[in-house]
């Protein structure tokens, strides 16, 4: 048997660039995996990572079979063996303390697998716990809140209109790093490039001089934090010098009157001390933003996992709404992802409302059905009848990713029972007592139901499986629909069926986009085989671009997209509204009440700033081309070469303090302390430090063999679980005060 070519697209960040896999399906190994030139999205670029599928398709210290523990020793054992220890346990643990009595982590990587997407809702439906935490806490919560406030959804996420347009503000994100978040498009780096050189403008706005604001036309930096004081000041300007232009979107706005009257106070000489951006510089970049024929404002990590997190999240859509650009071409726009939903049908979970129910211990706030991860440890720790005693974790890694970390190991050393669904064993795995590890992303189908729906253009693109599973080995969503029907006392299949059958009522049938469809009919055309690949087509069938079931087959279905191996450029984005709105008035809500509420946190905030001294230093984060938070350190094509935890330190700090380049610092904050290399560098602005987050791979009893070697220091060793941004409870990730002194 020879070797073939499999076409898929990368599931590893948000870009999803399409690969070419090359496979020798007699050896069941992946022999390299390069660009496909032919995909229209990514048109054949890559990074780094992607050479990180292939070896994560071989590495040795991935697990393929369940690992009960007991004490220190893990044994292998059988899958039946396994499912019935898992319902057995956390059965236990439910009929002694009822369901709360059991939590539930979910990470990053479920966002980038259909089989998540579509069976952890079950499955966390079958624990029937509200103590439930995701990623979501320490990354775009705010942002989901404040979009959700202003448009009805919290998926309704305006994503700049990159390839189209002429100006583009960039706060708090480094997609030459990261390759861009809430914005999937593949080589954004090449298409920043392409920006300026067809005459547009970037600006970036960071703490950092990072290698996205190396490419810009102009960098600020900005005292950590401060995001919300720059942009209402940048509101301000455009009221002030009557710059304010609705357009299209006059009929469809509220608000706007309450927003400039919450503007007037934080006028550009009002901020730019606590922002350390001059007056003059913010007056400019307001006066440019509105002049430009077309522009977007864009604000990321930077600007949501830190303390106005959910406030900055709105301003900046409110500066894309009062310069104009909302909505259309040029500007920040809502995509149609094929599959309808995220980005602008929200789901009735993306429209819920916020508090249902607080936190036990902190009182902190639910919002989209979760609860603040930086919560997760207390919820363990904290004495009292009501404790978490049982945790399952799907995809996450918390003790690197949560803030805190040390608090959450300790915390979930004590758990009584916690299963673990994930490839390796780990920082966080080697507190369960239970791992269970799905197949590896190139021996499943994909479907990308997520970005699709965050994307700069529209998309669709089947991905199947370039290698078969190997014997007796799970995919990720039997793994989940199997746990669900365990809790429920029912099989996997029954939770299939009701998951088929949930989104079957919805899309087919009377009062539906398909109402001359039945239920049967929809049905025989889908099949019978089990699992997310029917699911996906009738979600295509009946989404926006569907065949509608017609036996015509005009428009999409998983059959069409099977015979489009590269996948399909939907176009561009086009307007949307008002047809995206959910909100209860049915406008855009520039000035919502949950928001306008936290304004006063801030104005507190402002006056602080003036009267008393900032602290000395603070922390930032930072990503690198060549990592995947926390998770892909254990593949040597990624993790080799030189060090690259370090503490990048400004040299008048540096001085300051008698720190060396390549010498050793000892950081400590309220929580916790940890030695890192020195990077001395005028990248950073005076004041501000910066460690990548995800390090830290040196604790006992994990098998990460090559990640150990690579280790470096967790940044959430510093990070703070008391620290939040006060609306959201997203934990503060970035401008942490510590202090910093040679070790
Ligand atoms: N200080 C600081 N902390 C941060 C951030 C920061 O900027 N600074 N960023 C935050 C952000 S944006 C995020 S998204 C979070 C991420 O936080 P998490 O989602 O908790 O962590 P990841 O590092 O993505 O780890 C993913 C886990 O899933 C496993 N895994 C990978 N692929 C699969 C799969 O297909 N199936 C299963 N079952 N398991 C899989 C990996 O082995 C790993 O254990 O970290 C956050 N933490
Ligand atoms: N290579 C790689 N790519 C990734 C990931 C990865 O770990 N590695 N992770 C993926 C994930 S889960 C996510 S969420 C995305 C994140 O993607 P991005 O949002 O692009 O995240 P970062 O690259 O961390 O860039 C954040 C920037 O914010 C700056 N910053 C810190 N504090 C502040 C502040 O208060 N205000 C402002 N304005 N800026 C601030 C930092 O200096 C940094 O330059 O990346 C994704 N892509
Ligand atoms: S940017 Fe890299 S990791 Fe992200 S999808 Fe593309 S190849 Fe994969
Ligand atoms: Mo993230």
């Amino acid at each position: 048997m020879g070797t073939h070519l499999v076409h898929r697209t990368c599931s590893l960040c948000e870009a999803h660039c399409g690969v070419a896999v090359e496979v020798d399906a007699g050896a069941a190994r992946v022999l390299s995996v390069r660009g496909d030139p032919d995909d229209p999205m990514s048109r054949g670029y890559l990074c780094p990572k992607a050479h990180g599928l292939l070896g994560l398709q071989h590495d040795p210290d991935r697990l393929r079979r369940p690992l009960a523990r007991e004490g220190a020793e893990w044994r292998e054992i059988g899958w039946d063996e396994a499912f019935e220890l898992l319902a057995r346990r956390l059965g236990a643990i439910r009929a002694a303390h009822g369901p709360e009595a059991i939590g539930a982590y979910v990470g990053n990587p479920n966002a980038h697998d259909i089989g998540s997407a579509l069976y952890l809702p079950a499955l966390l439906r079958s624990l029937g716990s509200r103590r439930r935490f995701s990623a979501s806490s320490v990354d775009q919560l705010p942002k989901m809140l404040a979009c959700r406030a202003i448009f009805g959804g919290g998926l309704t996420i305006p994503i700049p209109d990159v390839d189209r347009t002429a100006f583009l503000l960039v706060l708090g994100a480094n997609p030459l790093a990261s390759n861009g978040s809430l914005l999937t498009a593949p080589d954004l780096p090449g298409r920043l490039r392409a920006l300026r050189a067809r005459g547009g403008k970037l600006v970036v706005v960071d703490p950092r001089r990072s290698e996205t604001a190396r490419i810009a036309d102009l960098h600020l930096f900005l005292r950590p934090g401060t995001d919300a004081l720059l942009l209402f000041a940048l509101v301000h300007v455009l009221f002030a010098e009557g710059r304010v232009r609705l357009g299209r979107l006059e009929p469809l706005v509220r608000g706007v009157a309450e927003l400039e009257a919450l503007a007037k106070e934080f006028s550009p000489e009002a901020v730019a001390g606590a922002t350390g951006v001059p007056a003059a510089a913010i007056r400019r970049l307001a006066r440019e933003l509105s002049d430009a024929p077309s522009a977007a404002v864009y604000g990321r990590i930077g600007t949501c996992t830190q303390e106005f997190g959910t406030l900055a999240s709105w301003l900046v859509d409110a500066l894309n709404a009062l310069t104009g650009n909302l909505d259309r071409e040029g500007g920040a726009m809502f995509p149609r992802p094929a599959t309808g939903r995220a980005g602008g049908d929200p789901s009735p979970s993306e429209r819920l409302p916020y508090a249902r129910w607080r936190s036990r211990v902190r009182g902190l706030p639910e919002a989209f059905g979760e609860l603040p991860v930086a919560a997760l440890a207390e919820e363990i720790d904290a004495a009292g009848e009501e404790r978490l005693r049982g945790l399952v974790t799907v995809a996450g890694n918390p003790v690197l990713s949560a803030p805190n970390g040390a608090r959450l190991e300790r915390a979930l050393a004590s758990l009584e029972f916690m299963v673990s669904v994930d490839l390796y064993l780990n920082e966080t795995t080697r507190f369960a007592h239970l791992i269970l590890p799905p197949t590896a992303p190139l021996e499943r189908s994909n479907y990308d139901a997520v970005f699709t729906g965050l994307s700069v253009r529209n998309w669709a693109k089947f991905s199947p499986a370039a290698l078969e599973p190997p014997p007796d080995s799970r995919g990720q969503w039997e793994i989940l629909a199997e746990i669900a029907g365990r809790l429920a006392g029912a099989g996997a299949a029954a939770v299939d069926e009701l998951v088929l059958a949930h989104l079957l009522k919805g899309a087919v049938g009377p009062g539906t986009g398909c109402p001359d469809v039945s239920e049967a009919e929809a049905r025989a055309a889908l099949g019978s085989v089990r699992g997310p690949e029917r699911i996906v087509d009738l979600m295509l069938r009946a989404g926006p671009y569907g065949d509608r079931f017609r036996p015509d087959g005009a428009g999409l279905s998983l059959a069409r997209l099977r015979a489009a191996p590269h996948g399909l450029d939907l176009g561009p984005l086009e307007p949307r509204l008002p047809g995206v709105l959910a909100t209860a008035s049915g406008a855009v809500e520039l000035a919502p009440e949950l928001l306008v509420s936290d304004v006063p946190r801030l104005r507190a905030r402002l006056r602080e700033l003036a009267t008393a001294p900032a602290p000395d230093l603070v922390l930032v984060g930072r990503r690198q081309v060549r990592t995947n938070n926390s998770w892909m350190g254990n593949l040597h094509a990624l993790a080799k070469g030189r060090e690259r935890c370090t503490l990048l330190v400004n040299p008048v700090d540096a001085r300051r303090l008698g720190l060396a380049d390549g010498g050793r610092a000892r950081v400590r904050s309220r929580v916790g302390s940890l030695e890192a290399p020195v990077a001395v560098s005028d990248e950073m602005m005076p004041g501000v430090v910066s460690l990548p987050h995800g390090f830290g791979h040196d604790a006992p009893g994990t098998r990460l063999g090559v990640a150990r070697r690579h280790a470096g220091v967790s940044s959430n060793l510093l990070t703070d679980e008391e620290r939040l941004d006060a609306l959201s409870g997203n934990a503060v990730l970035n401008g942490i005060p510590v202090e910093v002194a040679p070790a």
